[in-house]
């Protein structure tokens, strides 16, 4: 099972898009084990997006994730990482296909609605970012026969 970060950013949660998008990773029986509600500090955003600090989009970037609070999300389940990516769509709202969250859900370029780790080194180290130890939790979820076939062993 795979673990991975999803940050519902300040346009998502002013234009009250959070219960719509967590709904969408439910629908698909991904798991939700971490949540949390923060306006994220000027030192978080920097070591969050350092690979882009020479991007010239970087400083309105930071701006933008530290202008009003976002819900980190600890998404997890058999490739969540990939699903995830996937359910967000292209970065650019304007390009994003037709049936992602980006794509139904934005216009811009900048505003992207939501952030999701791009690899397993991402995610880990991006939990650890936004997560103190103990605030990723597991839990038996009731329906997770249905959702997974275990009769090989292992989650199909
Ligand atoms: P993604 O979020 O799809 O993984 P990345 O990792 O290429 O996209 O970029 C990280 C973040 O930087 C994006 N979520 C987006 O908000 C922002 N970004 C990337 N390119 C641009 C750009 N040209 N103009 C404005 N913001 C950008």
């Amino acid at each position: 099972m795979e673990t991975t970060l999803i940050i519902l950013k300040p346009d998502a949660v002013q234009r009250g898009l959070m219960g719509r998008i967590v709904t969408r990773f439910e629908d698909k029986g991904l798991q939700i084990v971490g949540a949390k509600m923060m306006q994220i500090s000027q030192q978080l955003a920097a070591t969050h997006y350092e690979a882009h600090k020479e991007r010239g989009f970087y400083a309105g970037l930071v701006k933008f994730m530290t202008s009003s609070p976002v819900l980190v999300l600890a998404i997890r389940g058999n490739g969540a990482i990939t699903i995830a990516r996937n359910m967000m769509g292209a970065t650019f709202g304007s390009k994003a296909n037709p049936g992602t969250i980006r794509g139904d859900f934005g216009v811009s370029n900048s505003f992207n609605l939501i952030h999701g780790s791009d690899s397993p080194e991402a995610a880990e180290r991006e939990l650890k970012l936004f997560f103190a130890a103990g605030e990723v939790l597991s839990w038996p979820r009731a329906g997770d026969a249905w959702v997974y076939d275990m009769s090989g062993g292992k989650a199909e």
